[in-house]
This record gives structure tokens, C-alpha cells and sequence, in this order.
């Protein structure tokens, strides 16, 4: 039998370490946020650490003075100095796809050496941004021209997962930078309203699309850039018009060529790139387009300040280390099953979409590096909204349900459109809802308020609720690579410590593989031999009736 490549570790929760949490877990659960914000006045200043450009201040979770040093211990138990060290230097980490994991390449700057199976991968990485930058340079002085002359007035990025994801975030949270005489959209879904809706009102005339596909073998992007290409040509009527109108960014040439696109609109990347973590890639060319290649370095700035914080920070300062440590606290220990993201900023509406890829496609695992099942829970449902939207739908259930919801708050210090005094209305929700959770209100105290008795129980906040809070001084290019990187390294932390491979994606492959052998049965005008469970020929057959 193959050998993983990784060295076999004793299993985690037979680890000394392991049993001095739980143990240490029993005496930290009864506690209140309140006592021990009582016992240490200087909590809020101690429990907190800062870098590139961002303020973290954990003191509102359930730990004491010994909990960051035990998990740190827990950390060095597991190798997590090694591990990091063995992604940023481009080791094969993914091992069920024995490919390097090196999205920090793709931020590191010039001169820096990082190599794969012996060559030097950072020429090339500036290579491709230097093609993407001249690209984008000319679609946005309007020198790139439709088929018919006009300028590109409309960018439709066609992708799915990580190919979409990333692109769609990106744009929403930067918007405010962007090239506003421009229009960008964003297709992702294979039901076909998605393409509808995305360009009923477009020009074909000047509209570029981008195709962004790691592969070239997704079925719904390919789904999606055929009919992009019908939909273009019926308007312009000749085929020589792809070259003005599609784009490919993928690392797959020959799939590419097949389409039809010229390999010489192709922008590469490579395959130590997973596609949850390529929004930095050429898979931005769309970010690049709307925020301009300055905005796109700086963003690659942001991410390299918090690699380089990460890689060399001692652990005890190190904010994706503390995060991704608290987040296995909370779901080891106190059996949390999710983790809220509330950004109080419009801007970041996509974030928790995006991070819903990033954290559960890459901890959704439940076997170990040396393919032996888990015996503890791994990565927590990652969601969450804008504030202050959830504060009036889902936060009641977070301030007094039954389940325990660890939150990260999200939030800028100054605002980017600055309304009347809104920004201060939305921060004082910010800071209060941390403030409520942590300290909730008491049953003396809702009664001192004037509430009946009979009412007083349902006015009870327990608090007790751990919060993250971010902050940073506002939404930038920079500020937004940081954030993302944190979130990047938080999950490689959480993946170390459970042994998982958190860079592969197996899980995604059954559905696909049945879908694509059910189409002809939906598609067939003779009805096919069905062999699904009776429930699937059922549900097949009433389809059917409907469409044929
Ligand atoms: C991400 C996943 C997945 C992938 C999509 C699109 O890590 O691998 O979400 O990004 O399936 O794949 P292509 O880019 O190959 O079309």
C-alpha cells in the first residue's frame, strides 16, 4: 500500500494536550464573560493583536489566561510551525492531489524564490500579471474594441465555485473603486435565468466575456460560454468576433483552443493554485478590470502583509493562528456546530459566501491525511449576513436560542459614503451586539427595568455569546487582501490541527458525475430504462411528462 506522504501523527484526541483542553474546558464552561471581564480590567487590551491593518480583539471569548497557551501547545503538538513552513515552500501539502498549495506565490513580490519540483514559480506569476495589466489597462481606456469598433463597455465573467465566487465578492466589496462608466456581471449558475437575467439589457456589441475555468471541463461554465458565444454571434454574425469578445483564463490551453478562444486571449495559472483560493490569480482579471491594476497590487499587498505575518508571527500574536484556534475551541470543545460572519459593511454583502467556500469545501472532511475516519468534529457551517440587516431576522436566535454561535464581526472605523450620521448608527449596532452577547441582561436587571414578572423570563439575555471583532480603518483594496488571507490561514490553522487535507474537494465529485450521466434521461424523447431508487425514477418520470 502507498504511504502518504505525510508522517503518521498519534491520533489527535489521544494527544496529551487534547486531554489537558477538555480538562481545562470543564473549569472555563461554568464562567461567565462578565466575571471574568470583572477579574481583569485590562481584558479588552490584553486579548488582542494587530497587523496588516487589522485590529483583533478576542477578549469577548470564553477563554482565561490558560487557554491560548494550551491550544498554542495543542498547535506545536500537531506540527502547525512545520506545516506552515512546508505550504510556503511549496511542498506537495495537498496530498490526495499530491499538488503543491502555493496561492502565497501568487502575492509574493518580485525577487522572492518559491520553488516547484525545482523551478522558480514567482517570474512567472508577475509574467501573467504584467499580461493581465496590459490587458485590462486596454479595456478600460477603451482601446480594446468589440467586433464592430465599439469600445468594451460591460464585463460578463462566466465561472463557477472558486472561479466565480472569489471574482463576484471582490467586485461588491471594491465597488466603490471601480470604473463606474463600466458594467460587470457575473454568471455562475447552469439554470439558464442566470444568463438571461445577466445580460437581457448588454450590447453584445460591447461586451467582453471572461471565461474562467481552472479546468475548461466545468459543465456549467462550458454550458454558460456556448450559449455566451450563440448569443454573441446571432448578434454579430460572424465567428472572427469570439476574438474581440471572449477571453480565457484557465490552465488548460488545449480545452481552451477547442472552444474556440485564441490561446493568445489566454491569461494561465498553474495547478498548485486550488480554486477557492485563485481569486488572487489571473481568476481576478475581472477585479483587476473594475478597481484598475494599481487597486489589484495593492490588494496583492494586503494578502502578501498577512502571509508574512502568518509565516513569521509568534503564535501567541498571530491573528489567523488565534482564530483558527478558537474556532477549534468552540467546535471541539464547546460543540459549536456553526460560525456567524457579520460584516458591518454593505460592501462586504458576498463575504460569508465567499468564506462559506473557503472554510467548509476546504475543513468539510472527515477522514485524516492517512485516510482513517475522525472521532471529533471538523470545520463548523460558516454563514452570516450584513449588519445591520441579520440584527432584525436571524441575531434573536443567537442572543437567546439554545445553540452556542461564536460570531465574527467585521467593521471599518470610517465609513466610504458617509450619509448624514449613519456610520456612527451603524458602529454603535456594531459595538452594542458585541456588548449584548458577551454580557446579555440579567433577570434583576429586566425587572429593575419596570417588566412584569410573568415577562421577565422571555426579556432575559444569558450572553455568555463569544464574539470576534475586526476592525481596520476602512474597506481598501489592501485592507480587503488582508482579510481574506486571514481567513485563508485561520483554515489552514483549523485543517493542521485536524489532519485534514484542506485542499482537496472529493466531495463535490458524486453529484456531478450523476448529473451528468441523468441529463440524457431527462433529454431522451424515448423514455431511457430507468435504474435509480424508485423515489429518483419518479421524480425523473414526472419531469419528463412536463417537458416532452
Ligand atoms: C474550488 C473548487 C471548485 C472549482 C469549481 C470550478 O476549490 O475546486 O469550486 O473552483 O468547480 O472549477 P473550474 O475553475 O475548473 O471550472
Amino acid at each position: 500500500m502507498n504511504k502518504s506522504p505525510i508522517e503518521q501523527r498519534p491520533s489527535l484526541t489521544s494527544m496529551p494536550i487534547w486531554k489537558a483542553l477538555e480538562v481545562h474546558y470543564e473549569k472555563v464552561q461554568p464562567i461567565h464573560l462578565r466575571q471574568l471581564f470583572a477579574d481583569d480590567p485590562k481584558r479588552g487590551e490584553k486579548y488582542t493583536a494587530e497587523a496588516a491593518g487589522l485590529y483583533l480583539d478576542y477578549s469577548k471569548n470564553r477563554i482565561t489566561d490558560e487557554t491560548i497557551p494550551l491550544l498554542i501547545q495543542l498547535a506545536e503538538a500537531c506540527g502547525l510551525r512545520q506545516r506552515i513552513h512546508a505550504m510556503f515552500s511549496g511542498e506537495k501539502i495537498n496530498t490526495t492531489e499530491q499538488r503543491a498549495v502555493l496561492h502565497t506565490a501568487l502575492r509574493a513580490p518580485k525577487g522572492k524564490k518559491i520553488l516547484v519540483d525545482g523551478a522558480d514559480v514567482v517570474p512567472e506569476v508577475h509574467a501573467v500579471l504584467e499580461q493581465m495589466e496590459a490587458f485590462a489597462h486596454k479595456v478600460r481606456r477603451g482601446e480594446w474594441r468589440g467586433y464592430t469598433g465599439k469600445p468594451i463597455r460591460n464585463i460578463v465573467n462566466i465561472g463557477i465555485g472558486g472561479s466565480d465566487l472569489g471574482p463576484v465578492m471582490a467586485y461588491e466589496a471594491l465597488r466603490f473603486y471601480s470604473q463606474r462608466n463600466m458594467t460587470f456581471r457575473f454568471i455562475s449558475n447552469v439554470d439558464g435565468t442566470d444568463f438571461a437575467e445577466a445580460t437581457r439589457d448588454l450590447n453584445p456589441e460591447e461586451t467582453l466575456f471572461i471565461i474562467c475555468s481552472k479546468t475548461f471541463t466545468t459543465l456549467e461554465t462550458l454550458a454558460n460560454a456556448g450559449y455566451a458565444r450563440t448569443w454573441c454571434l446571432n448578434a454579430l454574425g460572424d465567428a472572427k468576433a469570439v476574438r474581440n469578445h471572449f477571453v480565457a483564463i484557465s490552465t488548460n490551453a488545449k480545452e481552451v483552443a477547442k472552444f474556440g478562444i485564441d490561446t493568445e486571449n489566454m491569461f494561465g495559472f498553474w495547478d498548485w493554485v486550488g480554486g477557492r483560493y485563485s481569486m488572487d490569480s489571473a481568476i481576478g482579471l475581472s477585479t483587476m478590470i473594475a478597481i484598475g491594476p494599481k487597486g489589484f497590487r495593492d490588494l496583492l499587498k494586503g494578502f502578501y502583509a498577512m502571509d508574512e505575518h502568518f509565516r513569521t508571527a509568534p503564535f501567541e500574536k498571530n491573528l489567523p493562528v488565534l482564530m483558527g484556534l478558537l474556532t477549534v475551541w468552540y467546535t471541539n470543545f464547546f460543540a459549536a456546530d456553526t460560525t456567524a460572519v457579520l460584516p458591518y459593511d454593505q460592501y462586504l454583502k458576498r463575504f460569508p459566501a465567499y468564506l462559506q467556500q473557503l472554510t467548509m469545501e476546504s475543513n468539510g472532511k472527515h477522514v485524516t491525511l492517512d485516510g482513517v475516519n475522525v472521532d471529533y468534529q471538523t470545520s463548523p457551517i460558516y454563514w452570516g449576513e450584513p449588519g445591520t440587516n441579520g440584527q432584525h431576522s436571524f441575531y434573536q436566535l443567537i442572543h437567546q436560542g439554545t445553540k452556542l454561535v461564536p460570531c465574527d464581526f467585521i467593521g471599518f472605523y470610517k465609513t466610504l459614503n458617509s450619509v448624514g450620521s449613519q456610520h456612527a448608527m451603524l458602529m454603535a449596532n456594531f459595538f452594542a451586539q458585541t456588548e449584548a452577547l458577551a454580557f446579555g441582561k440579567t433577570e434583576e436587571e429586566v425587572k429593575a427595568d419596570g417588566t412584569a414578572a410573568w415577562l421577565a423570563p422571555h426579556r432575559v439575555f444569558e450572553g455568555n455569546r463569544p464574539t470576534n471583532t475586526i476592525l481596520a480603518e476602512k474597506l481598501t483594496p489592501k485592507v480587503l487582501g488582508s482579510l481574506i488571507a486571514l481567513y485563508e490561514h485561520s483554515v489552514y490553522t483549523q485543517g493542521v490541527i485536524w489532519n485534514i487535507d484542506s485542499f482537496d474537494q472529493w466531495g463535490v465529485e458524486l453529484g456531478k458525475v450523476l448529473a451528468k450521466r441523468m441529463i440524457p434521461e431527462l433529454e431522451n424523447t424515448n423514455e431511457p430504462v430507468l435504474k435509480h431508487d424508485s423515489s429518483t425514477n419518479t421524480l425523473i418520470r414526472k419531469y419528463r411528462k412536463s417537458n416532452l
